[in-house]
């Protein structure tokens, strides 16, 4: 039986977007029919689906609003989709707003649709030490028909922090094996940046945000320069770049640093690098380190949150304490400095993406929990 779905998450660039708008690609292609929810076109969207629809949440800017209601112009939208589409359920990514305005939603509806919620991390390890929205997203939590985490370690930091009484399924996020691989035959492109034969290329890809620490990402690479010869490429955008330029700037590494700004095909990317590196201070799951391993490059991560869940300590990579940055710089030395053991790493790495976080298994966690859900109707 296929299955009419809503998905509602934030449509920008975020692994919560990216997972949410994958997820809802392949849900498609399996014949379910997919509405997203959103304020606009998930930017991972893509190429032209029959199954999938987009409703777009317009707010309106009446002047007597200091603040627009998006929240309740998505819950009012919710609503209407659901109702003309004959939604089977809406399934939303991150706690606030969208599981509470999932939760009017169905109030507005009389109860006639299922909710299920897919928490994705600083919704609850940055957002639920607000008293300003933490009573909010354990409602929105605990009036979801089904909960799930993106991690083990989420689920225990949501239960703790918000004294929630539910149960949460941790779900792993997943890779599109077909968009991560590794390319070979990719000289040409090191020969566009500039990558001389003999350098290793280092990788952090991120939104720039304080919690990904960029800049012991940079002291980390300026400890690996001093001994050997490297790159860094650092991709993506956000609050943190300037302070990262300067610090470049500061440590006398401009000519080794690459500042790529935000790039559509990653997969390509990946494939020149010899190693990623991921040393925030929260991270519930680090989609970005599977993006990667996927496409046959080791990591280095801090190992907090949901990064153990990622990482094969000593086989597919390393984890750190969180600012150690010596530690990161001797353990990647030592890594990219020995190529058979690069290459061991690599293809551990490979393998252990396929093993466990490939998307067909993930979605059909999905699937069978949408349908458990829906089996007592
Ligand atoms: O990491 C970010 O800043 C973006 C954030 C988001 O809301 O999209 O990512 C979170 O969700 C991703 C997908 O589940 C996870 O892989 C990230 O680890 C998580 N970020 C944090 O927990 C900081």
């Amino acid at each position: 039986m296929t299955l009419k779905i809503g998905i509602t998450c934030y449509p920008t660039v975020g692994g919560s977007g990216v997972v949410a708008t994958e997820l809802g690609k392949l849900l498609a292609e399996k014949g379910h029919e997919i509405h997203f929810i959103t304020s606009s076109l998930p930017f991972r969207l893509g190429k032209f689906n029959p199954n999938i629809y987009f409703h777009e949440v317009e707010v309106n800017h009446y002047s007597v609003f200091k603040y627009p209601p998006y929240d309740l112009a998505l819950a009012s939208k919710m609503a209407e989709v659901a109702k003309r589409e004959k939604l089977d359920l809406l399934h939303v990514h991150y706690a606030v707003p969208h599981a509470v305005c999932a939760v009017l939603a169905k109030q507005l509806l009389n109860d006639k649709i299922k909710i299920v919620t897919t928490l994705h991390g600083t919704d609850i390890t940055v957002l639920g030490y607000d008293p300003s929205l933490s009573e909010m997203i354990k409602f929105g939590i605990e009036k979801s028909d089904v909960v799930t985490s993106v991690s083990h370690q989420l689920k225990e930091d949501t239960l703790q922090l918000l004294n929630i009484n539910k149960n949460i399924v941790p779900v792993h996020n997943f890779v599109d094996e077909r968009v991560y691989y590794r390319r070979d035959n990719n000289a040409e492109l090191r020969k566009t940046y500039g990558i001389e034969e003999d350098e290793k290329v280092i990788v952090h890809i991120s939104n720039f945000r304080k919690v990904k620490r960029i800049q012991d990402v940079i002291r980390s690479f300026s400890l690996i320069r001093k001994a050997m010869a490297a790159k860094l490429l650092l991709i993506g955008n956000g609050p943190e770049l300037t302070v990262a330029c300067e610090l470049v700037r500061d440590l006398r590494i401009e000519d080794d640093v690459l500042f790529l700004g935000k790039q559509e095909n990653v997969g390509e990317l990946f494939s020149i690098c010899d190693l990623k590196l991921l040393l925030s201070e929260k991270e519930s799951f680090g989609l970005v380190l599977l993006e990667a391993m996927a496409c046959g490059v080791p990591v280095i991560g801090t190992g907090i949150g949901g990064i153990p869940e990622v990482i094969v300590d000593g086989e597919t990579g390393y984890m750190v304490e969180v600012g150690d940055t010596k530690a990161v710089a001797e353990k990647a030395v030592a890594l990219l400095t020995d190529n058979e053991k690069l290459n061991r790493f690599r293809e551990n790495a490979v393998r252990h993406v396929k093993e466990n976080f490939l998307s067909e298994r993930i979605v059909s966690v999905y699937e069978d929990i949408y349908y458990s859900l829906l089996k007592d109707q």
